[in-house]
């Protein structure tokens, strides 16, 4: 064989290898991008070589680009029976002016008894052919708890229905946040929001940010506070707080037991527009991925207190973050 003959078949290989490896890349990448819907049943998710690449935190500098378009945000809802929630939860998510392909989508379903799994996945396939998100993933996780929905605000059900619920978030949370640098929990029945509520919400740079959840009363249609974890500690809370046992739990909103403080939504009009918060509800709450990923999870156990969401607000004071409420921002909660 000449000499040309051999380069010529040298780099041919050559090519071919690069083609090759481009491929591999190329996949590797679209299935990162997770256009897939995975189950969690109560089993680890293995590494696959499809799953393997390098992420530089450093190299992103989500720290860098809070308030630019170009920011990643995860959109995260727990589901428990809530098949004739899903169509209005995404016909309003569809409203969001913030661009599409920089929003990620997080479902985890609980112990559900009427098709919500159906929905959602027939939901999310439709969402999936057109390519409108980043990213999707849907989780399944029971934990045999069942509770009529119309008991689910006694009393004595609250412990437990809320630690249920803040393993449903953190199960949640460490299966869908990849690289985003916001996360925003947003339950599914928060029906009535701004279209520009990604942006506005962003815009204050905060480590967590609470809007302000209203509802409607459903026979007078009179509105009022829904979300009293929204809660700011008062002298006379403080002084409460005090004179608990370690480990005696908080809730608010029950005539059982008056915690003293004062709610984000009777500082409506109030003429501020941002005040510091204590406590915080996880209805519509932006949070800086990275006060996740430095240890802000919602906890089962009481932290100052408190669990689930308004227990993660504590803690996030704890490490250091900034906590904060809009009184002026308001969302509206199905009617009750
Ligand atoms: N995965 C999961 N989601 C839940 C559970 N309980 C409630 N949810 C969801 O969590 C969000 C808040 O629950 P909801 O009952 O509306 O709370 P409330 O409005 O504060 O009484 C909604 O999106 C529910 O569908 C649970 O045990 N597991
Ligand atoms: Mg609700």
């Amino acid at each position: 064989m000449s000499s040309r003959a051999a380069k010529f078949i040298l780099a041919l290989a050559f090519i071919t290898g690069l083609t090759v490896v481009f491929y591999i890349i190329s996949d590797t990448f679209h299935t990162y991008r997770g256009r897939q819907i995975a189950h969690l049943h109560d089993c680890p998710i293995n590494a696959t070589q499809d799953t393997f690449f390098l992420h530089s935190f450093d190299s992103t500098a989500t720290s860098a680009k809070p308030s630019t378009s170009k920011a990643n945000v995860l959109i995260l809802t727990p589901l428990k029976d809530v098949s004739t929630k899903l169509p209005l939860y995404f016909e309003k998510l569809s409203q969001l002016t913030f661009p599409k392909e920089h929003i990620s989508l997080g479902f985890l379903v609980t112990d559900t008894t009427d098709g919500t799994i159906d929905v959602l996945m027939k939901e999310v396939s439709s969402l999936l052919n057109n390519g409108t998100y980043r990213k999707i993933s849907v989780f399944e996780k029971n934990f045999q708890y069942f509770l009529q929905h119309g008991s689910r605000h006694k009393f004595s059900e609250q412990v437990r229905r809320r630690q249920i619920l803040a393993k449903s978030r953190n199960h949640l949370l460490f299966s869908a946040l990849t690289d985003e640098d916001w996360v925003l929990w947003l339950d599914v029945d928060i029906v009535t929001y701004p279209s520009t509520m990604l942006e506005d919400m962003i815009s204050y740079d905060k480590d967590v940010l609470a809007a302000n959840v209203f509802t409607h009363e459903k026979s007078t249609n009179i509105e009022f506070v829904y979300d009293r974890n929204n809660f700011i500690e008062t002298w006379e809370s403080r002084k409460l707080l005090t004179t608990l046992d370690e480990d005696q739990i908080l809730v608010e909103g029950y005539e059982e037991i008056s915690t003293h403080r004062n709610y984000l939504g009777d500082l409506r009009d109030s003429g501020s527009d941002l005040v510091e918060i204590d406590g915080v509800g996880g209805a519509c709450l932006l949070v800086r991925a990275d006060v996740h990923r430095d240890g802000g999870i919602f906890p089962t156990i009481p932290i100052a207190h408190q669990i689930e969401t308004e227990g993660f607000g504590k803690l996030a004071k704890k490490m250091g973050k900034g906590v904060y409420g809009l009184p002026n921002y308001v969302v509206y909660h199905e009617d009750v």
